[in-house]
């Protein structure tokens, strides 16, 4: 690395991870009802974190008719009581957004910096935001009196745990929803906590349940007859799985699913500035982001220097411990990740697109992969159509904005796209023709409360966050 730093590593003992947790059902933290464990480990480390109780289809039905209980009660509050109990949340994590996000540091291998200043800032953001909204339900434009719809059935990915589950559950408490929420299997943790700030928060039993678990936990709270709503977040794959489990049924679906995001910078971009969005689209947490910038299309002219840049910057980057406040690229989040970003980036190799890293030495514990740049890439090669979900960027060129906007769009996905240029025109005129649920100009991957956010195409359908996000969880 081109600096040296005197390491500062967060102390992992800020936080207290017990040997074992249960699921929390009805307010408790109970055992499964056959026993079953399975343990989170360290993916920085392989070290294990902790053993899990892995909820079975029983303890799926335990949950459910915890929520439906609490149904009744929740949602006949007035708005102005969930209220309170929403922004007490939101308050506690601040709080206690320190413990969480070494814990979400640990479980998730992602560096401290982002835990820290981004995924924590935004949890909170997101239970204030819709604090805000539970008394004001009549205002939102669904109707005089849209209400609840009953238990909602959600299910999450690993790369944002806890924003995932923020996503999820605040517009659910919001609206009068009650919950039931399966974490992924590889990073449990900041979910069970989240119980412990909801038991802190005095809210009543039942309002929200965690089930962690694998697939099949998954599955079965999607197919169980008493749950009304499923918002999933995850594989394009499983997300048509569970569509097809809730045709037919009377059951709300929202799906938020992969992307092949776009970043086009044109001849007048500010290059250093487009430097920075391209390595934050692409490298922040490893990749590992459904709206990440993986395709950069540059203009043919400025190609060499944009790339030249480009290299130099991603040579600074610093890869390794992720309680270092230093580090800039964490580990990826599991063995079975890790083999798909490999696979992949073997086949863009073996198609003839050529990769580069810059020098860097990967920790011999763990799961990690060096940042990647692949040139020669052509709209044919698999890295430039299949999402990788690993810090891989592929680089394509263009003449013209209209070229630009005919190879961004060549995709199955539609999540998200960037545009790098100094004229506002084309701003607005690129925009408006990319097939994206967000498209950011002159940055990338900001996120607000305030804003919808989902996709078009196979990124899926439904809108989280902002006033748009209250939909799906009203009856109108
Ligand atoms: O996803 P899965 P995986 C993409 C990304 C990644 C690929 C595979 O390209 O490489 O998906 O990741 C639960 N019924 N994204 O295997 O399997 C599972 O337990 C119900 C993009 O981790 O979709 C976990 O809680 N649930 C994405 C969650 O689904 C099931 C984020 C996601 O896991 C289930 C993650 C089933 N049949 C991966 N099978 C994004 N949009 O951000 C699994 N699950």
């Amino acid at each position: 690395s081109a600096f040296e730093y005197a390491p500062a590593p967060e102390s992992r003992s800020v936080v207290d991870i017990a040997p074992s947790y249960g699921l929390f059902i009805d307010g408790e933290f109970v055992e499964a009802a056959d026993g079953k464990v399975f343990k989170t480990v360290s993916p920085s480390t392989e070290e294990v974190l902790s053993e899990i109780a892995q909820a079975g289809e029983a303890d799926v039905d335990r949950a459910v008719a915890a929520a439906r209980r609490a149904f009744e009660k929740w949602s006949a509050l007035p708005g102005s009581e969930r209220a309170k109990y929403l922004f007490r949340i939101a308050r506690i994590i601040q709080e206690r957004s320190r413990e969480l996000a070494v814990l979400e540091t640990l479980d998730n291998g992602k560096p401290i910096k982002e835990t820290r200043d981004a995924d924590l800032p935004l949890v909170a953001a997101h239970f204030f935001y819709y604090a805000g909204w539970a008394d004001k339900l009549e205002h939102a434009g669904f109707g005089v009196s849209p209400k609840p719809l009953g238990v909602a059935g959600q299910v999450i990915p690993w790369n944002f745990p806890l924003l995932m589950l923020a996503w999820k559950i605040a517009p659910a408490l919001a609206t009068g929803n009650t919950v039931v929420l399966k974490p992924a299997e590889t990073t449990p943790l900041s979910a069970l906590f989240f119980a412990d700030v909801c038991r802190q928060a005095g809210l009543p039993k039942g309002v929200v349940n965690i089930l962690p678990g694998y697939g099949d936990t998954g599955a079965a709270l999607v197919a169980h007859p008493d749950v009304n709503k499923v918002a999933f977040t995850g594989s394009t794959a499983v997300g048509k799985e569970i569509a097809r489990t809730v045709a037919g049924s009377r059951k709300k679906l929202t799906l938020e699913l992969g992307g092949k995001g776009a970043n086009i910078v044109f001849d007048d971009a500010p290059i250093d500035q487009a430097v920075e969005g391209i390595v934050n689209g692409i490298f922040f947490n490893q990749g590992q982001v459904c709206c990440a910038g993986s395709r950069l299309l540059v203009q043919e002219s400025i190609q060499d220097e944009l790339l030249d840049s480009l290299k130099r910057r991603l040579s600074t980057l610093r890869l390794g411990d992720p309680l270092d406040k230093n580090t800039d690229i964490g580990a990826i989040n599991s063995a079975e990740q890790l083999a798909r970003i490999t696979s992949l980036v073997d086949k863009g190799a073996a198609e003839g697109a050529e990769p580069w890293s810059p020098e860097c030495e990967l920790p011999s514990a763990g799961y990690w992969f060096a940042p990647t740049l692949f040139t020669n890439v052509t709209q044919a090669h698999t890295i430039a159509r299949d999402e990788i979900f690993g810090p891989v960027l592929s680089v394509l060129t263009f003449r013209t904005p209209d070229e630009a906007v005919a190879k961004a769009n060549n995709t199955q996905y539609g999540l998200s796209a960037g545009i790098w240029t100094e004229k506002g025109s084309r701003i607005l005129a690129v925009a408006n023709k990319l097939r994206a649920g967000v498209v950011w100009s002159n940055t990338f991957n900001k996120f607000d409360p305030t804003s919808p956010f989902g996709g078009y195409k196979e990124s899926g359908f439904g809108r989280e966050g902002g006033r748009h996000g209250l939909e799906a969880y009203l009856d109108v």
